[in-house]
C-alpha cells in the first residue's frame, strides 16, 4: 500500500485535514482549523507554512524549491539530525544529517477548533526520533532523541527555520546581544555580537550562552516574529544574500530578500551526548505579535 493510501485509510480526510501528494514520494499534510491553518511535509518531517489566523505564513518556501526524493526542500521548518552542518567526520555525508531527505512515520494526528497535534516518528538501528508538532494561534515543536542503543550517542540537530519577512534590509534581530558567535562567513572566527543583528551582506553564524528569545523585528510586515527555545543553548542566524542564493540554485528570483534563518539548535560545543537509555529534547515556541 502507498504512504498516502496507508495515511488515507489511517487518518480519513475531515473538515480540518486532508493529505496530498504534489510529487512521488512528497506527501504532505493539510490542516486547518479555526486558529490556524499549517501544511507539514511527511517527507522530511518538515513543516512546511504555518498561518495564525489574519496573519501572513510564518514561514517562508522557495519559488524554486525541490518537491523530489534525494532532495532537501529549500524552506520550512528542516529538520537537522542527527548532525548540524558537515558530517563531523565523513565529508561524503550530506549537510545536516540525513531524516530531512526521509519519509517519517505519522504516528498521531488530532485536530479541533482550537487547535491541532502531529505526532512523527524516524528511527534508526539505534536512536529514535520523534517530532510532535503542537498547533494553535502559535506553533510548537518539540524533537526528542531517545538513545535505544548499548552505547553513548552524541548528536547536534537544528530546527532550520526559514522565517517569511517583508526585506532582509529591513528587520533586526534581538535576542542574542553579548552572545559569543563562530562567524561561517570568516572563516569560523571566534566572535561577540555587539548590538542588534542587522544584515547588509551573507551572514552565517553559530550563537552559543543562549539563554533568552530572540526576536525577528520586521517593520514592513509590522510583526515581530518570537522564538523560544528550551532544551537549547545554540542558535544560528543564516542570510545566504546574492552570490550563495545563486550557488545554491534553488532560492528562487531574490528569494534571500523575503526569508531569514534563525535556527533552534543543539549546534558545535552545545552538542547533545545520551547514554544508553537517554533521551533530549530540543523545543522551540514559535509566535507572531504586532508591532
Ligand atoms: O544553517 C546555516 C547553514 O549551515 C548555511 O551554512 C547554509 O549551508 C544553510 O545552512 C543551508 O544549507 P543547505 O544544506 O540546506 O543548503
Amino acid at each position: 500500500m502507498s504512504q498516502l493510501n496507508d495515511l488515507n485509510s489511517r487518518f480519513p480526510a475531515n473538515s480540518h485535514w486532508h493529505f496530498s501528494e504534489p510529487a512521488p514520494g512528497i506527501v504532505l499534510l493539510h490542516i486547518h482549523s479555526d486558529t490556524s491553518t499549517a501544511t507539514i511535509s511527511l517527507y522530511g518531517g518538515q513543516v512546511l507554512s504555518f498561518r495564525p489566523r489574519n496573519q501572513d505564513d510564518l514561514l517562508w518556501v522557495s519559488d524554486d524549491a525541490h518537491f523530489a526524493e534525494g532532495k532537501a526542500i529549500r524552506g520550512g521548518i528542516p529538520v537537522c539530525w542527527p548532525w548540524f552542518g558537515p558530517h563531523p567526520t565523513d565529508a561524503d555525508a550530506p549537510a545536516h544529517g540525513t531524516v530531512r531527505k526521509t519519509p517519517w512515520q505519522l504516528e498521531e494526528l488530532e485536530c479541533n477548533h482550537q487547535h491541532a497535534k502531529v505526532l512523527l516518528r524516524y528511527s534508526d538501528e539505534n536512536l529514535n526520533l520523534q517530532l510532535a508538532i503542537t498547533l494553535d494561534t502559535r506553533l510548537h515543536l518539540a524533537l526528542t532523541t531517545e538513545n535505544h542503543g548499548a552505547t553513548n550517542a552524541t548528536i547536534t540537530s537544528a530546527l532550520h527555520s526559514y522565517f517569511a519577512i517583508s526585506d532582509i534590509s529591513d528587520i533586526h534581530i534581538t535576542g542574542l546581544e553579548d552572545k559569543p558567535f563562530r562567524d561561517a562567513v570568516n572563516s569560523n572566527r571566534a566572535c561577540l555580537q555587539r548590538g542588534v543583528i542587522r544584515f547588509n551582506g551573507e551572514l552565517d553564524r553559530v550563537y552559543q550562552d543562549v539563554d533568552k528569545a530572540i526576536c525577528i523585528h520586521d517593520p514592513g510586515l509590522k510583526r515581530i516574529i518570537r522564538i523560544h527555545n528550551t532544551g537549547s543553548k545554540s542558535a544560528v542566524v543564516w542570510t545566504p544574500w546574492i552570490d550563495k542564493s545563486k550557488r545554491l540554485g534553488d532560492m528562487g528570483v531574490n528569494g534571500y530578500r523575503q526569508m531569514v534563518c534563525v535556527e533552534s539548535a543543539n549546534a558545535d560545543s552545545d552538542a547533545i551526548t545520551l547514554p544508553p537509555g537517554g533521551q533530549h529534547t530540543l523545543s522551540a515556541l514559535l509566535s507572531i505579535e504586532d508591532l
